[in-house]
């Protein structure tokens, strides 16, 4: 069976979570940046996956997409070490900061989405990147994530909410200026992610098309 091929792209949270998910899982793959220059590119990219988003991963033959999903098969394929709670209701809360950060946060995090937008509707852009906005999608709807994050986002146990923290906190801060330090629980889990080896080969930085530093 050939090696899995990840198409990546050093800035992209999404396929950030799946690089994770894959070095802890210690599976070898090929990265392959996706940088659609040309038509002809782009048709070719469309037909791997027509919604023309990036993570995308062949693997055993098939061609996965959505980020979550491809989580999900890995961990289902690739058992050690689990990335869902055995608990029911850990698995379910895990799933929620997954889904909250991957559904609720990054889709109004993303370029695309506010340029066209701005497009529509002129100035919406700025207003989304506007960084009092941002604040609350860190929080959980009805409930402060402050309050449902412990050691790790759940419980003691790496999971798939933590695959998803440290791109959502680096798009913040990063990307868009967002003081993060009024969620403290946010700020520690993040760190203590951040000194996790596989965590640190899946940062944006590490990627082999991140732009070299001088
Ligand atoms: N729900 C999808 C979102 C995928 C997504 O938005 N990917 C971004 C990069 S993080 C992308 O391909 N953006 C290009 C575009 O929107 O044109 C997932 O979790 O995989």
């Amino acid at each position: 069976m050939s090696k899995p091929i990840l198409y990546s792209a050093w800035t992209s949270s999404c396929s950030s979570r799946v690089r994770i998910a894959l070095a802890l899982k210690k599976i070898d793959y090929e990265y392959h940046t996706v940088d659609i220059k040309t038509e002809e590119e782009m048709r070719e990219f469309a037909m791997t996956n027509p919604a023309k988003k990036i993570p995308i991963l062949k693997i055993n033959g098939l061609v996965l997409t959505e980020s979550l999903a491809i989580i999900e098969y890995l961990d289902e394929v690739y058992p050690d070490p689990p990335l869902l709670p055995k608990d029911a209701g850990e698995r379910a809360h895990a799933r929620a900061i997954a889904f909250h950060i991957a559904s609720n946060i990054q889709p109004l995090q993303n370029k695309a989405i506010i340029h066209k937008l701005n497009e529509k509707v002129p100035g919406y852009g700025a207003e989304v990147m506007d960084q009092r906005r941002h604040l609350p999608w860190l929080r959980s709807p009805g409930r402060a994530s402050e309050d449902v994050l412990w050691e790790y986002c759940v419980g003691d146990q790496i999971t798939i909410a933590d695959l998803n923290l440290p791109s959502i906190v680096y798009n913040a801060t990063d990307k868009y200026n967002v003081d993060i330090t009024p969620y403290p629980l946010i700020c520690k889990i993040n760190k203590t992610l951040s000194e996790i080896p596989e965590f640190q080969a899946s940062e944006p930085a590490r990627q082999p098309d991140a732009p070299k530093k001088i």
